[in-house]
Order: C-alpha cells, then structure tokens, then sequence
C-alpha cells in the first residue's frame, strides 16, 4: 500500500534527462522520497540532495533488492544506450534496452508497484512511416537496434498493462536539448554540440545534413511530458506506453539560421557521418493528438524561446 507521498526511484538518473529530472521531482515530492540510481558517478548535486545507489538495470536481482530496500510506488526507467552509440555497441543496446527493461517490468509487478514510466522514442519509426505529421498509430519498423528495443519496450510495457494491470505509461520522445547535462549519444546530439561550439568558436561541423528535419524539444517541455503524464487520470488514458509527442521540428540549416541571430559571426559547415543514414528514416514531424486529447499535452518552447533561452544559459558557462 503506497503512503500519501510515493516513494520514487529513477534509473539511469546521471543522464541527459535524469540529471534534470531527479530535480525536479525531488522539489515535487521531498528530496528523500526521490532515489537517484545509475552505473555512472552521480554530479556532486545530484548525490548530495538526496538519496543515491549503484544500481545496473541488467541484474533483476539488483533491481528487485532495490526496490524492495527502498519501498518504491513509483520508477522512471531512464537507463538506456541512445541511437548511435547503439549502432557502436549493439549488444549492450539489447542488453541494457531490453534486459533492463523487462527487469524493470518484472519487478515491478512482482513488488506490486504502483506506477511505471519507460520513455520511448521517435526512433521506433523507420523509412516506411509517413514522415510528415507521423500519426500515432503507424508502421514501426525501425532500423537500429535502439529503435528495435523502444519498439518492444513500448510493446512489453502495453503487455504489462493489460495482463498484469500495471500502470506503466511511456510517451515518444523527439530529440531533446539542454544546457545541463550532454546527450549520451544519440543522432539529435547536434542539436545540443551546435550550441556550445558557436558559443565558444563560432563555428560549428555539423553530422547531419543541412536539410535533415527531425522533431526536438527542449528540456522543460520533456520534464513537463513525463510529469503530466504520470499525473494524468488513468481512467482518460486509451494508449499507455507510446504516446507521440511533438513540440518542434527543425533542420540544421534552420538551427543555425536561429542562432545567427544572437551570434551573427557564427557559421556552420556539413560533414554528415554514419548518423545521417539513422535520421534519414526518422520523421520530420509528429502528429500528437492522442496526447493532446488524452492528457492535455502542449509545449511551452518553440524553436525561437528554445535557441534563446539556451544561449542565456549557456553564455555564463564559457
Ligand atoms: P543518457 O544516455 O543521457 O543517460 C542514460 C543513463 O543510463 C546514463 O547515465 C547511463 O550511465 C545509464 N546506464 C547505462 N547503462 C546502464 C545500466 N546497465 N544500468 C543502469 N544505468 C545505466 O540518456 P537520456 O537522454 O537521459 O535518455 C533517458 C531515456 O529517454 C532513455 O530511455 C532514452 O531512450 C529516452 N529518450 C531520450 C531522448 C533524448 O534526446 N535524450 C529522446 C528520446 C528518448
Ligand atoms: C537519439 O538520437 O538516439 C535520441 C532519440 C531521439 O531517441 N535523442
């Protein structure tokens, strides 16, 4: 039985999302209420806070015991390996993807949870998936093993759902860019390197090609996705673990056109790399009506506030 404030554990918490989202939640229900947990040395703030344990998502035994110590209603199963770093290492994209997925679903169930959050992605779409306003029921057949494993993660989670009647809800996230923390290796990494490089140099080598459009938000909207969603009444919800969600869309090109505007020496040339090939069967954009009409989803951050805000940010740092 949860108590009034639920006990929550992340995993994967150092990470690009976790490192904001730890915060976050810690401010929402008590700084001891919030386990921070990952396999990476946690940022000093992150550590000192509030609670944090080792914890590898592909030891069952090491999630259970943990979630059991600590008497969890609530995981936000962050761990995972991104596009590209995926492509490096397809083996521990199964292992950390789909093990500590299941792991985590397993657990979870055994130990009665109340609430489970898997983030998906847009990388379950491939080149057969309209591109254009991608709809939220459509072709999944993505081409990399991450996009594989957030395919069967969305699938596993909807299995939970309905035979076990675990509440586990999940939502498809386009790239997401921050100022905090780096990306831990995607294919929408660019958007977040551009930033640093035109602070620091001006000038910035860009992997994708210059026309290569894909969905991004910005981090804000993305803590708020996965909050609104967790609180959103279960009984509005029709889908569960796959929700698409959008908040802008953009090419290198029109990045850097963006952020000319605030540093008007800065220039950008292409040198795409074996990253461009993995955005190439990605949309351009997401319809995310589901969401909108299920759980009252709409971003604050459009690609201008977006550009600007990370700039304010970011200039102080450098
Ligand atoms: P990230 O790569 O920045 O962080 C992942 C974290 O998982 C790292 O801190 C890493 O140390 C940890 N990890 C790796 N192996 C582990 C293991 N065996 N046990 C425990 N922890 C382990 O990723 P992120 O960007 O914060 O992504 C979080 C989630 O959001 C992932 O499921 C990802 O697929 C999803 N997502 C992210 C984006 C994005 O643009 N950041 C977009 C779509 C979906
Ligand atoms: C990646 O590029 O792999 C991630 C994602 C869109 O899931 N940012």
């Amino acid at each position: 039985m949860a108590s009034s404030t639920p006990k929550v554990v992340v995993t994967g918490a150092c990470g690009q999302i976790g490192s904001e989202l730890v915060p976050e939640l810690r401010k929402r229900y008590g700084k001891e209420n919030v386990m921070a947990t990952d396999i990476k040395e946690p940022p000093p703030e992150l550590r000192e806070d509030g609670p944090f344990e080792w914890l590898d998502v592909t030891s069952l035994e090491e999630v259970g015991r943990l979630l059991k110590k600590y008497k969890a209603d609530i995981i936000y199963h962050l761990a995972a390996i991104l596009s590209a770093k995926g492509e490096q290492n397809p083996n521990l994209a199964w292992k950390v993807n789909m093990i500590g997925t299941y792991n985590i679903l397993e657990a979870a169930r055994e130990l009665g949870l109340n609430q489970v959050f898997i983030p998906s992605s847009i990388a379950v779409f491939g080149p057969e998936t309209p591109k254009i306003m991608t709809p939220q029921e459509t072709i999944l057949l993505p081409k990399t093993i991450y996009g594989i494993t957030k395919v069967a993660g969305e699938l596993l989670g909807e299995y939970y759902v309905r035979r076990f009647g675990l509440d586990v809800r999940g939502c498809r996230y386009p790239g997401i860019i921050s100022y905090r923390t780096p990306p831990g290796g995607g294919t929408t990494d660019y958007a977040v390197a551009i930033f640093h490089e035109a602070i620091k140099y001006k000038r910035y080598i860009c992997f994708l090609k210059e026309d290569t459009a894909l969905p991004m938000m910005y981090m804000p909207d993305c803590l708020k996705a996965a909050i609104q969603l967790m609180e959103a009444d279960r009984s509005r919800l029709k889908h569960h673990t796959n929700f698409n969600v959008a908040a802008m869309s953009f090419s290198p090109g029109e990045l850097a056109a963006e952020i000319k505007k605030h540093i008007p020496e800065f220039e950008i040339v292409y040198e795409p790399d074996e990253r461009q090939s993995i955005a190439e069967t990605w949309p351009r954009s997401i319809d995310d009506s589901a969401a909108r009409e299920e759980w009252g989803w709409q971003p604050d951050y459009d690609l201008p506030r977006m550009v600007e805000d990370m700039i304010k940010n970011l200039k102080p740092q450098f």
